[in-house]
């Protein structure tokens, strides 16, 4: 048979569905609409093998919904400001803008050869005037609804980016990108009130179904509501009063010490006469403010000398220490330490020497013997249980004694019952050039003016020099120099300019009617598409992108641009794409393209044949030198072929395994299937022709009730993202071809319905080739605008089912019957079993149970 022409017969239905305008979404209103989305991409310049899975499956979506009847939308565009492109300009010399357009034409250019079903009508880039000046307006106004706001706060400053990071971007106290230590600072920011959201936003993610629940977990953790109470404790010899959050007031008789926050009020004003704890807490500053950098340092406290009163009880006073794990941005800045019920405080306790007081232990547990094996211990008891050495919370449980502690605190009018949230304002300022200029003017006389929105864009100068450290917005001779527009006096504009994800959490709306120049939003268009119905990303977005959209969403409805809440009603999170690694005798990392199998079997270097060891499957890196060109991928095997192995390999939310051996299977399968059209095993009929049902001898009316069933577990697995499992059952199909009687009567029509749906069913991952063998088996018709096949329920069912028949509960046979057969038919057949009759001949039968299609059941007396 002639051989199948990848190149050609791709780029061949790529030219036909760009010719045909296949993709456009449209809005008929006769049909449902599906909007289906990947994460966009940041234009780095180049495809990597995670866009590779994540847009073929997108797009797998994309096909399957269209030819399901639905209104698709699939967009794309690039999340084009952020540091890399800054970074470039300074390392290289080249200009972010140049830079970021540049990669994003090479990028377009690498996604082409996939054959994606993408609307490119609706290409947005974020870093263009026309797209960031809707976000400039969307802060104006979320200025004016108080949804924004400028504070002071303590932040993280990155001291190798000069920039401020959001705590997201610190890990294990260092800048997510530079890796430098990231240091406290004060600032003026502005920041976004997500927190007023807080409650709503915990509230909705039970109504989220179609999200992972690792991702719901993830933002329930992340926005973090706790009940308890603030509590006012009074300063031995002072007239202030030192707060307190706790969510343990049933602690309070266990209490040892107080401890405030380095950054607390408090502390900055002993530290003005105590050197040495100003000398603290500027140690204490050169850990992130991150909860994290917190949680891993080793815990230090200061001994202010000060004595906090016990709300409780007047006679009884605790030390006050400024500690470095208390954080000032919750609760209130500082906290009592109740040792015996609390690890930190624990090992805090022993560090210097306070008491540990047990005051809460096991129901039934002999109290004296459990607290004097807590104190001898190391560590604290944070089970549930009563309370002990506790006066009037006495035998409480925890629960009661919490509501009976708050309960005295408010009647003592010492503090009161309250929700405190982990989840804080997300501060949106970077002293970065390649973003969104953030629309204020700061005058000497008026202060903070808002650029009057007949004014917007203000459009990111792009004559910048970065030669010198810092923002250049800063140092540039005259952009930021305007007058102000309420006074005219000479005034600044804002320097810094927006976080990127700003961008990222508006953009699935753009799509909707992205060439609306006057408003952000065509509010017909948003209506009608969001949410998006299958958002498909990583997850590690789970709390920062898909939080940041979640509240962006809704604080955009409370200004009147949409009218949904929550951007996203179907989340899938993919896995990674692994590889093996490779090592040569020197120890270092050897790329896959130049790895070969010798003949014996080991991995040898390509060249110099030194022996290669080969290390176990890892996430594609640079660093580890395991990484796979997708571009070269797809023009050796085709788009087809590394698309069907990106589906087939495993399930699309666990990780896959990128192997040669993999792609050459799937490339193979490709191949297989265009022969079976090209070169069918029995002469077809001509297309259209019906079955002749009624005519077909077992065998082959087994294989027509095959692709029937083909089509519904296929159909249902597409549902599901069962990707893996569609493929193995649309495989299991063509090897079943290879059993039919080409002589039988019908064989040709059902050989031809065989074939067909196979290609059909196949589409939505395998597009091109399907195409090809969809013309080839003489349709005038293509497939990306064809419906999908539908399954005839009758032939769907199997029509004979097997019993299991017992004797006294016990299995003695098997027998086949017709589907939903009368009960009397299954008895009779039951008993007529040989082994059956073994177990019943001689005795009295007292009943026969029937379980219609499952089981049949003979009682007998002994
Ligand atoms: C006394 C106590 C006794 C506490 C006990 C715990 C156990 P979550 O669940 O995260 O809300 N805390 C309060 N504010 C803090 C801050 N700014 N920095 C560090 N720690 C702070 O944790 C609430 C608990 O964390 C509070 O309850 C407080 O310690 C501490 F047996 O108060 B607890
Ligand atoms: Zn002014």
């Amino acid at each position: 048979a002639e051989r199948y022409n990848v190149k050609d017969t791709e780029a061949h239905w790529q030219r036909v569905w760009a010719e045909r305008d296949c993709f456009r979404a449209t809005e008929d209103p006769d049909r449902p609409k599906y909007y289906v989305l990947e994460m966009f991409p940041y234009p780095s310049g180049r495809i990597h093998m995670g866009h590779l899975r994540n847009y073929t499956m997108g797009d797998l979506v994309a096909r399957y919904r269209r030819a399901r009847g639905f209104n698709v939308l699939h967009p794309m565009g690039w999340d084009a400001f952020g540091l890399p492109a800054e970074n470039a300009a300074i390392q290289r010399g080249v200009h972010p803008a140049k830079w970021t357009r540049e990669n994003i034409a090479a990028m377009r250019a690498q996604f082409q050869p996939m054959g994606l079903s993408i609307d490119w009508s609706r290409e947005i880039s974020t870093c263009e005037p026309d797209y960031y000046r809707h976000e400039q307006k969307m802060f104006l106004d979320f200025l004016k609804a108080g949804l924004a706001t400028r504070t002071e706060a303590w932040v993280n400053w990155d001291p190798v980016e000069h920039t401020v990071l959001a705590n997201e971007q610190v890990i294990d106290g260092k800048g997510w990108r530079s890796g430098a230590p990231v240091e406290r600072r004060k600032l003026a920011q502005w920041s976004f009130r997500i927190t007023r959201y807080a409650d709503d936003l915990l509230a909705a993610i039970k109504d989220l179904e179609r999200w992972p629940d690792k991702v719901r977990l993830m933002q329930t953790n992340w926005i973090g509501r706790s009940e308890g109470a603030r509590l006012r404790w009074d300063i031995a010899g002072r007239d202030d009063t030192l707060e307190v959050f706790t969510t343990r007031p049933d602690t309070l008789y266990g209490a040892s010490f107080c401890a405030l926050s380095p950054n607390h009020p408090l502390a900055a004003e002993l530290a003005e006469s105590s050197p040495d704890l100003a000398a603290f807490i500027a140690d204490c500053a050169r850990i992130g403010t991150s909860e994290e950098a917190i949680e891993t340092a080793e815990k230090k406290g200061f001994d202010t000398g000060l004595r906090a009163v016990h709300p409780f009880d007047p006679d009884w006073t605790v030390p006050v220490y400024v500690a470095n794990f208390v954080l000032m941005e919750y609760g209130t800045g500082a906290i009592f330490g109740c040792p015996a019920h609390d690890q930190r405080d624990f090992d805090f306790a022993k560090k210097y020497g306070l008491p540990i007081m047990p005051v809460v232990a096991p129901k039934d547990a002999d109290v004296e013997a459990f607290s004097a094996e807590l104190v001898a211990g190391d560590e604290a008891f944070v089970g549930d249980g009563v309370a002990v050495h506790s006066d009037f919370l006495n035998g409480l449980a925890v629960t009661e004694a919490k509501r009976a502690a708050i309960d005295r605190i408010e009647a003592l009018g010492k503090g009161e019952g309250t929700v405190q949230f982990r989840l804080r304002d997300w501060g949106v300022s970077r002293q970065r050039y390649w973003g969104c200029p953030i629309p204020v003017i700061h005058c000497d006389a008026c202060g903070i003016v808002l650029v009057p929105e007949d004014q917007l864009p203000v459009v990111l100068p792009e004559d910048v020099d970065f030669s010198v450290a810092g923002n250049p917005l800063d140092h540039h001779p005259t952009w930021k120099h305007v007058d102000c527009p309420s006074c005219g006096k000479p005034a600044r504009r804002e320097t810094d300019t927006f976080d990127t994800f700003v961008e990222s959490s508006w953009y699935f709306a753009r799509f909707c009617a992205p060439w609306s120049e006057t408003e952000a939003f065509d509010r017909a268009a948003v209506d009608y598409w969001l949410p998006v119905d299958q958002y498909i990303g990583g997850v590690e977005h789970a709390v920062l992108h898909l939080l940041y959209s979640r509240f962006f969403t809704r604080a955009l409805r409370d200004c009147g641009y949409l009218g949904v809440a929550e951007p996203f009603a179907g989340l899938f999170t993919q896995g990674m794409v692994l590889h093996e690694t490779y090592k040569a005798p020197d120890g270092s990392w050897v790329e896959p393209a130049e790895v070969e199998i010798a003949e014996d079997g080991s991995a040898r270097r390509r060249g110099d044949g030194a022996s290669v060891t080969v290390g176990r499957p890892e996430k594609m890196s640079k660093s580890k030198r395991n990484t796979v060109d997708p571009e070269q991928i797809l023009d050796t095997y085709g788009a087809d072929a590394a698309r069907l192995f990106i589906v087939s390999d495993n399930p699309p939310d666990g990780d896959m395994e990128w192997s040669e051996a993999g792609l050459e299977g799937a490339w193979r399968y490709v191949n297989r299937v265009w022969r079976l059209i090209a070169d069918p095993p029995v002469a077809l009929p001509a297309a259209g022709a019906a079955v002749p049902v009624g005519d077909l001898d077992k065998p082959t009316l087994t294989l027509f009730r095959e692709v029937h069933k083909t089509i519904a577990g296929v159909t249902e697995d597409l549902e599901r993202f069962r990707f893996n499992t569609a493929v193995a059952r649309i495989r299991a199909l063509t090897n079943a071809l290879a059993d039919l009687d080409c002589d039988a009567p019908g064989a040709g029509a059902v050989c031809r319905f065989a074939l067909e749906t196979t290609v059909r069913l196949l589409n939505p991952m395998v597009p091109h080739v399907t195409e090809a063998c969809w013309a080839r088996l003489g349709h005038a018709t293509i497939l990306a605008e064809s419906p999908w096949p539908e399954a005839d329920p009758a032939h769907v069912v199997d029509d004979t089912v097997t019993l299991a028949v017992q004797v006294n509960g016990k299995l003695r046979g098997n027998i086949e019957v017709p589907k939903d057969c009368p009960r009397e038919d299954a008895e009779k057949a039951a008993l007529a079993v040989e082994n059956v009759r073994a177990h019943t001949d001689g005795k009295t039968i007292r009943k026969v149970v029937v379980v219609p299609n499952r089981i049949v059941n003979i009682v007998v007396a002994a």
